[in-house]
């Protein structure tokens, strides 16, 4: 059994941020925890938009706080997010994030990331390399 507070982990390498300052994401489970996923707690800066596209990966997010919408690429399609919402990229979605009020958003990979990992030029994470 793995116990872990997020009060702890913030103060760690765990808590990663995004270098384009959109994001932090406090990982409180990583691949090395051998769970075949990984969970984030994430706070998107109001304000901000992000270009998303996991590529590699499936991502499942729960808002806990806070108000945005996210825009899928292919259909143009906007959705609110607001607390008790879930989204659900079962398609490898490109889309776009966007923060009006701070969001507390709790995230799931799978594959499960290995915790530096920040958005490349596509807006993607490279697939871990076993
Ligand atoms: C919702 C989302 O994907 N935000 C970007 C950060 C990501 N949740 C992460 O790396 O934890």
């Amino acid at each position: 059994m793995i116990v872990r507070t997020l009060q702890e982990a913030l103060k760690t390498d765990r808590c990663k941020k995004a270098a384009n300052g959109n994001w932090q994401s406090v990982r409180l489970s990583l691949k090395d925890d051998n769970m075949g996923f990984s969970f984030h707690i994430t706070t998107i800066y109001a304000g901000t938009e992000t270009h998303i596209w996991y590529k590699y990966h499936l991502e499942t997010v729960y808002c806990i706080s806070g108000e945005g919408e996210i825009e899928t690429v292919a259909d143009g399609k906007v959705y609110p997010i607001k607390p008790g919402t879930v989204y659900i990229l079962d398609k490898h979605d490109e889309h776009y994030l966007r923060s009006f009020k701070d969001m507390e958003l709790a995230c799931v990979f799978n594959p499960p990331l290995r915790g530096d990992e920040d958005h490349d030029e596509d807006g993607a994470y490279r697939p871990a390399e076993d």
